[in-house]
């Protein structure tokens, strides 16, 4: 567990204070906690490595949501929400304990937050919720794994990554999951997405005796980017856009960074460029998009349908980004925006929608948010802060960055305006927002922005707890598990692996 002492060593002396937890809850305003009483029902939905592709983050031009559109009417959207770590595990331990990646020492996707010695014991937010008189119930992925633990009520995954069918469609190379494309005779029925749907928009016919927290987990876009034909039909192949790109756009990334991001279980961007499927896959992620929009709008639809429908506030959230041969990578795994930046929308009866926020803020932020919009208490170890005041007015100062750790000592600070990156080996970047949204240009070695690196650095942790024992899946030393693990039995051996092994110390 987290002591509230050791919270504060993890921050900066002159960020301590305002970051102390509750702090911003103490300011909230009090037109917020006459409403806290109304004890809000909770409805969670949360997506698996869905990215800025949405219409309201207009992360891709051509990516159609309805869905996402009509509920931002009902929201405060961020436009600058980030994960606190760029994979599943670390990025929903975070948000779900409130603790950091650097104190947590969660870094990969093992081990899971009840095998690890600082998380064991700690009160993940539908524990939180039940404690306080709530019923927590969830169903699909919420948490990495073992959600059956964490509630009272668990549906289960209805299938996990959903039907694959017996020859992948048209890579499968590396990994099994990494595969994408039309595949013929798929039903929005036969998606677990669609069943997860179904069981909550059912759920939520029914009446219970306390107010719920209900947590809903869908699992596309993740791979495999499969979806039935007829959202293929809304991305005409010949008509996709690739996101923006420069062929060069690595040569500005220290060694440390290009390793990092090196992920053993995505395809090599050679490898899809090659064989011509950047833009099937672009148009395989928009499908997968706008399928699994299809069923936030049928879950939406049962809510409004519900008894539940005046009182129940609803948070939208992504486990984090996913690059697109972005930066010549495939997957998560790296500290740059489009693994980093993820939607994020609050529904709170009574406050106006369709407002946005430009602040930044991360996920540590949701879990304080949520319990001061139900006026229950916090546990002391959160380290994120309440975005009641944004919710309340969007556009007021807010002085914090976000925090994204991926792995130990590798950091991104990211600004209104800037992201700053370092490594463990001390090497850096820093992409100004303003003129460059797509991080092309690395400035950190130009010595006029050493006082904006020098005071995103005062954002960094101060304490960066060592990889615990057991950390695996986390493609990070040569001859790590992810190499082999991820690779089924009588895979074929991908075809374009480095010869040199990586270095890392
Ligand atoms: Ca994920």
């Amino acid at each position: 567990m987290i002591t509230r002492r050791r919270f504060l060593q993890t921050v900066s002396t002159g960020a301590a204070a305002a970051l102390a937890p509750g702090a911003a809850a103490r300011s909230a305003p009090r037109s917020v906690a006459r409403r806290s009483r109304e004890r809000f029902n909770v409805l969670s939905i949360c997506f698996d490595d869905l990215n800025d592709w949405i219409e309201p983050l207009r992360g891709h031009p051509q990516v159609k949501t309805p869905n996402f559109n009509r509920l931002a009417e009902r929201c405060v959207t961020f436009n600058h929400a980030y994960c606190a770590a760029p994979i599943c595990n670390p990025a929903r331990a975070a948000l779900l304990t409130g603790v950091m990646p650097a104190s947590s020492s969660l870094y990969y996707l093992k081990p899971l937050i009840r095998e690890c010695e600082a998380t064991r014991r700690a009160v993940t937010l539908p524990q939180q919720f039940a404690r306080h008189g709530y019923h927590s119930v969830g169903v699909g992925k919420i948490f990495h794994q073992r959600d059956d633990l964490e509630f009272e009520e668990y549906a289960g995954t209805f299938g996990a990554f959903g039907p694959v069918p017996e020859q992948p469609v048209t890579c499968g190379l590396t990994h099994r999951l990494w595969d994408w494309g039309n595949w013929p005779g798929l039903t929005d029925e036969m998606m677990p997405d669609y069943q997860i749907a179904e069981w909550a928009g059912a759920r939520l016919q029914q009446r219970f005796d306390r107010p719920f927290f209900l947590a809903v987990g869908f699992r596309r876009p993740h791979v495999p980017m499969y979806a039935p034909p007829r959202w293929f039909d809304l991305y005409p192949l010949e008509q996709v856009e690739l996101p923006p790109h420069r062929e060069s756009e690595l040569a500005d990334v220290p060694p440390y960074g290009q390793d990092l991001s090196w992920s053993f279980v995505a395809p090599r961007h050679e490898w899809i460029v090659r064989h011509g499927e950047w833009r099937h896959a672009v148009q395989s992620y928009l499908a997968c998009v706008s399928f699994v929009d299809a069923q936030l709008g049928r879950l939406l639809d049962a809510l409004d349908r519900s008894p539940h429908a005046a009182n129940t506030l609803i948070v939208l959230w992504s486990d984090h980004g996913f690059h697109l041969g972005t930066k010549q990578r495939w997957g998560k795994r790296s500290l740059w925006e489009p693994a980093t930046h993820i939607p994020l929308m609050f529904a709170v009866p009574g406050m106006r929608g369709g407002r946005v926020c430009e602040r930044t803020v991360g996920q540590l932020d949701i879990y304080p948010t949520l319990m001061d919009l139900c006026g229950l208490p916090q546990p002391m170890d959160l380290q994120g802060r309440s975005l009641v005041p944004l919710l309340e007015d969007p556009q007021q100062a807010w002085p914090w960055p976000a925090l994204t750790s991926f792995g130990q000592n590798n950091h991104a600070v990211r600004s209104e305006n800037w992201r700053y990156i370092v490594y463990a080996d001390g090497s850096e970047e820093l992409y100004d927002h303003r003129r460059d949204p797509h991080e092309f240009t690395n400035l950190a070695r130009e010595p006029q922005h050493r006082e904006i690196i020098e005071r995103h650095r005062e954002w960094l942790p101060q304490i960066n707890q060592p990889m615990v024992a057991g950390s695996a899946d986390c493609d990070a030393r040569p001859g790590s598990p992810a190499d082999i693990d991820h690779r089924p039995p009588g895979a074929v051996p991908r075809p374009d692996l480095p010869p040199e092994r990586r270095k890392r110390a």
